[in-house]
């Protein structure tokens, strides 16, 4: 297992490498080039530059989060191999700089979704929150704007302004696009890049829904054990992988994480690991990392990673906002430097009381 953080780029992210650097045992960051679209090619050279200045802060890129998917190729529109040929040249230049980690989603129209981007804990800190009744009342079209007017001036992960302008027109291409369709888009889509990907030896790590279900009627199909597992048998080579996200999956507690963990032993790629604690059905807040603050085991987590011999990054996912911190929501230092210490102390319990 290696430790790492998410890290959005200089001119984006409040948090620096030089900070990043500075978490003990935190050895690379999963990045991306937060500035280009869905279906463009990444050059060399802007992936070199990237690479560079990563490297020298100390650290190594370990993964790509995310090089996002084309609308078209999730519809399946004639256009998609056009995009599917430029996913693949973006690849190829990713594997020629070193990197051979992506991770991707599959979910349309909207990425992960919160109702609330800031709700207050009672200790005070600031969280990622989700409510099926609050979001059963907001006009979909309006998501975006209500995603962006809490992210306090933050572009975020997923809710790019450019997609904002086109969402009556998402849906719209959406409309026929149920879970079947979309599952074999996703298919044709894995069955087109995986060649490369074996010439190159690149990890493709889808990431869940988040939430695990569906929102505003938009299909959803990566998010139980049994659609997961129809998924790695539809496209069975190891590149074909997943990113293994506890606070998705564990937003429905039907999810036993622990047993999913071990059940796609060698095909876990990457983990995002994020506690969150419970309410009722379609609510919960986020959490600290630790297992006490929130509903889900984060040792039992931990310990199925290691019985699986995790050798990819993880990296604390979603952070609580604490003491005064203004960052994109999520994403703060603080307390994703708690999570990445705390992660790496139940690791060493574990792997001393295991030997
Ligand atoms: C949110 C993230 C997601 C994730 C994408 C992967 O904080 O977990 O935006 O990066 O779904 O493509």
């Amino acid at each position: 297992m290696k430790m790492t953080l998410r890290w959005f780029g200089s001119k984006h992210d409040t948090v620096t490498l030089e900070q990043i650097r500075q978490i003990p045992g935190c050895v690379g960051v999963i990045t991306t080039l937060y500035d280009t679209k869905p279906g463009e090619v990444w050059t060399r050279e802007a992936i070199r530059a990237m690479r560079e200045e990563v490297e020298a802060a100390g650290l190594e890129v370990s993964g790509i989060e995310s090089v996002n998917v084309h609308d078209d190729i999730k519809i399946g529109l004639p256009s998609r191999d056009k995009y599917i040929d430029n996913y693949i040249q973006t690849l190829k230049n990713l594997a020629e700089e070193g990197i051979d980690l992506v991770c991707y989603n599959f979910m349309p129209v909207f990425d992960w979704t919160r109702s609330d981007l800031a709700k207050v804990r009672p200790d005070g800190s600031t969280v990622l929150s989700y409510d099926q009744e609050i979001i059963n009342k907001i006009d979909p079209e309006k998501m975006f704007e209500e995603m962006d007017a809490n992210a306090s001036g933050f572009i975020l992960p997923g809710w790019e302004p450019e997609r904002l302008a086109r969402v009556k027109e998402l849906f719209e291409m959406y409309k026929d696009v149920d879970e079947e369709k979309l599952f074999n888009n996703l298919v044709y889509f894995l069955k087109a890049i995986i060649p490369t990907c074996q010439e190159y030896g690149i990890k493709m790590a889808i990431h869940m829904d988040d939430p695990a279900w569906s929102v505003f009627n938009l299909p959803r199909i990566v998010n139980t054990k049994e659609n997961i597992q129809r998924l790695l048998d539809a496209v069975p080579e190891e590149n074909n992988g997943l990113t293994l996200c506890t606070g998705s999956l564990g937003s429905n507690p039907d999810n036993d994480i622990p047993d999913i963990i071990r059940s796609f032993k060698g095909r876990i790629h990457f983990g995002h690991i994020r506690n969150l604690i419970h309410h009722a059905p379609g609510k919960f807040d986020e959490a600290a990392h630790l297992s006490s603050d929130g509903s889900l085991d984060m040792y039992e987590i931990m310990k199925a990673f290691y019985d699986i011999g995790m050798t990819g990054p993880i990296r604390p996912d979603h952070g609580r906002m604490i003491w005064g911190e203004k960052a994109m929501p999520g994403y703060g230092l603080y307390d994703r430097a708690l999570g990445a210490t705390y992660l790496l102390g139940l690791w060493e319990a574990i792997e001393k009381s295991t030997r």
